[in-house]
């Protein structure tokens, strides 16, 4: 926590409001105290509350420039959010009990720029997740200073793609249904980390999106936003194939074998004689014996064939057959 610091930083000033009063048509200079005080932190931007003395009514609050008034309109204390760093003006005039008006009375106040510029970076374990798989999704928050940062919550809430499954944090909680990571406090040159496990839908929302906050300004707003978009795909192998040449359905293609980068095909015909084997396998197989002596292979006659397809990653053998046609 650094309030404290950052409390240090701002400019803490103390000054006499002269009131001059008109009663029963004579001049009378009243000197009140107007004491700015206390700095508190709130999203995004600064906010400082100032008090005027209480007891007298009718105030009136002015920010000139670099910040809003956004409590406490018309009462004695406002809170005013800063966006904006340097000498900035606080002005108040109010009626005192005795039906005087003050004249408007400006102060300057230091706002000094606390900045922390947060970033996160989001990654995922795999660009092309096979639907019904489980995909991992890594964010990284990171302040990079060069103030400690406060309140700073991460924003991912996953789409419609996918179907949440577990969730850990190096530092503070996660919650999947709002999709809100709240670190809280991440000092200059910290980083945490969220890692998110979740199912890949059969259709959906695939693009995942993480955003980052805090309490302090963030003069570099290009990192406050990651975004990974997967392309699912799904697991399928044909039952025929026609390789031609005519350009349509040529290879044997197994739609997601790409995902099994371990996995091997052994093919065989119907006497069982082996024509065709890769390891891995990558969509390659044109109709050709890659068995034969010829180079080039030879072209397989039109008829059924059986594969073995081992997809490399632990699970049974895949066992079936492809019709080759021309
Ligand atoms: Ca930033
Ligand atoms: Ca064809």
């Amino acid at each position: 926590m650094n309030l404290g610091a950052v409390i240090g930083q701002m400019e803490l000033v103390l000054q006499q409001l002269q009131l001059h009063c008109l009663k029963i048509g004579s001049v009378h200079t009243i000197l009140k105290i107007v004491r700015i005080h206390k700095f508190i932190l709130s999203a995004v931007h600064l906010r400082n509350i100032y008090t005027a003395q209480t007891g007298d009514s009718a105030y009136v609050w002015n920010i000139f420039s670099g910040g809003t008034i956004t409590a406490g309109t018309s009462t004695n204390a406002i809170t005013v959010t800063w966006n904006v760093a340097g000498n900035q003006t606080v002005s108040v005039s109010y009626v005192d009990p005795n039906g005087c008006n003050s004249t408007t009375t400006n102060y300057t106040v230091l706002v000094n720029n606390c900045n922390a510029d947060l970033s996160v970076v989001k990654t995922v374990d795999n660009p092309h997740p096979l639907i019904g798989h489980s995909v991992v999704f890594t964010i990284v928050a990171t302040n990079n200073g060069p103030y400690d940062a406060t309140g700073v919550t991460v924003t991912d809430l996953l789409q419609t793609g996918y179907t949440y499954v577990s969730s850990t944090t190096s530092a503070g909680t996660y919650v999947p249904s709002t999709g809100i990571w709240t670190i809280g406090n991440l000092n200059n040159g910290a980083s945490e980390t969220l890692i998110i496990t979740a199912l890949v839908n059969s259709s959906g929302t695939y693009v995942n999106t993480a955003t980052i906050i805090g309490n302090q300004p963030d003069d570099n707003s290009m990192n406050d936003v990651s975004v990974v978009e997967p392309s699912p795909t799904d697991f399928f192998i044909p039952e025929g194939y026609s390789p031609n040449g005519d350009g349509v359905n040529d290879m044997f293609v197994i739609r997601g074998i790409d995902f099994y980068t371990d996995n091997s095909i052994v093919i065989f015909n119907r006497w069982g004689n082996k024509v065709f084997e890769a390891s891995p396998y990558q969509n390659t197989w044109n109709g050709k014996s890659t068995m034969g002596l010829r180079i080039g292979g030879d072209e397989l006659p039109v008829g059924t064939y059986f594969y073995l397809l081992d997809l490399g990653d632990g699970s049974d053998i895949i066992k079936g057959t492809i019709y080759l046609n021309r």
